[in-house]
């Protein structure tokens, strides 16, 4: 395995002497946001994770290698929309590896390679899960599966509200993944606070996140964790507003007949369209306010 992880010396150092890293996804980069936001808001994000005391370690792949910590050419080549990067969740990684090709890790595959690095904590923006057609389409993320058997933490703004977050709770029931608001007993729909669904488990500080993640070491569950953390106040926007922006845009996506792993970077562009930038604004500030609690619990464990 060690011959595919190429570790950061920065990254490697912290993690030889024991000090807090929070792992960071690259889709959101490359198929998430526009450009140049996405840049701008990768770099922000290693920025306040240094900030709070952490060593960011952003995960991506490039040459055949795993990357655990990015300089800045290669988070650049990421956001270039002129590089074709490969969208990869875990059934790519092999593939994508042994091609050499450019790879952006979704939450399943950038779970895997905290894990292998041997770091507990990853902040992400939104989770995959269960989408409203799945009865008939079959279209759950391997971010939920990647849940069930790989033991990392982390932190997001809840679900996507492209999603069936009811379907999505249940089906991490099943997994044995606990769910943990944070500072609020509504589950977070990503763009909003409130979905109509409550958190399973909530806590109210830091040190009840860190008591609870070392029972769930120290028991060995074999689960990962998801901390739901609300997008801020002043960036939230109305539950009903978008909505119904939603809902155009899953009527567009059928009508396209976009499929696969395009779903969710199509649907992501075009709210951003429909709602005039400012689902792209609510999106950028969770994102930054994930990587700050991302970072205060690897700091507190
Ligand atoms: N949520 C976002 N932006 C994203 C993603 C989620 O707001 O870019 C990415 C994450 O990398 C997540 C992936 O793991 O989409 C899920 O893709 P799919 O739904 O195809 O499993
Ligand atoms: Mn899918």
């Amino acid at each position: 395995m060690k011959n595919y992880l190429d570790i950061h010396p920065e990254v490697s150092e912290a993690l030889l002497s024991g000090k807090p890293v929070v792992a960071l996804e690259s889709t959101v980069i490359s198929h998430g946001l526009p450009y140049p936001e996405n840049i701008r808001l990768a770099e922000t994000l290693e920025s306040i994770v240094m900030e709070e005391g952490a060593v960011p370690a952003t995960i991506a792949l490039a040459n055949g290698k795993i990357k655990i910590g990015l300089d800045k050419e290669h988070l650049h080549i990421l956001a270039d929309p002129e590089v074709k990067v490969h969208k990869t969740s875990l059934r790519d990684l092999a593939y994508v590896l042994s091609r050499g090709i450019p790879g952006a890790t979704t939450v399943s595959a950038t779970m895997w390679a905290a894990r292998e690095a041997g770091i507990k904590l990853f902040a992400t923006g939104g989770i995959g899960g269960v989408h409203r057609d799945a009865r008939e389409s079959f279209d759950i993320s391997a971010d939920l599966q990647a849940f069930s058997r790989i033991p990392v933490v982390v932190v997001s703004a809840g679900v996507k509200s492209v999603l069936d977050i009811g379907a999505t709770l249940e089906y991490l029931e099943t997994q044995g993944v606990p769910v943990v608001g944070y500072k609020t007993e509504d589950f977070p729909a990503f763009f909003s606070r409130k979905s109509g669904f409550k958190t399973p488990l909530k806590a109210e500080h830091i040190s009840g996140i860190k008591a609870l993640v070392q029972a769930h070491f120290d028991l060995g569950l074999p689960t990962g964790i998801l901390i739901a953390n609300p997008v801020p106040e002043a960036d939230a926007l109305d539950f009903d507003f978008i909505e119904q922006i939603i809902s155009e845009a899953l009527s567009e996506q059928k009508q396209l007949h976009v499929k696969g792993k395009e779903i969710t970077p199509f649907l992501l562009k075009v709210i951003a369209e429909k709602s005039k930038g400012r689902s792209l604004k609510a999106n950028l500030a969770l994102l930054k306010n994930n990587a700050r609690l991302a970072a205060q619990i690897a700091v507190a464990l």
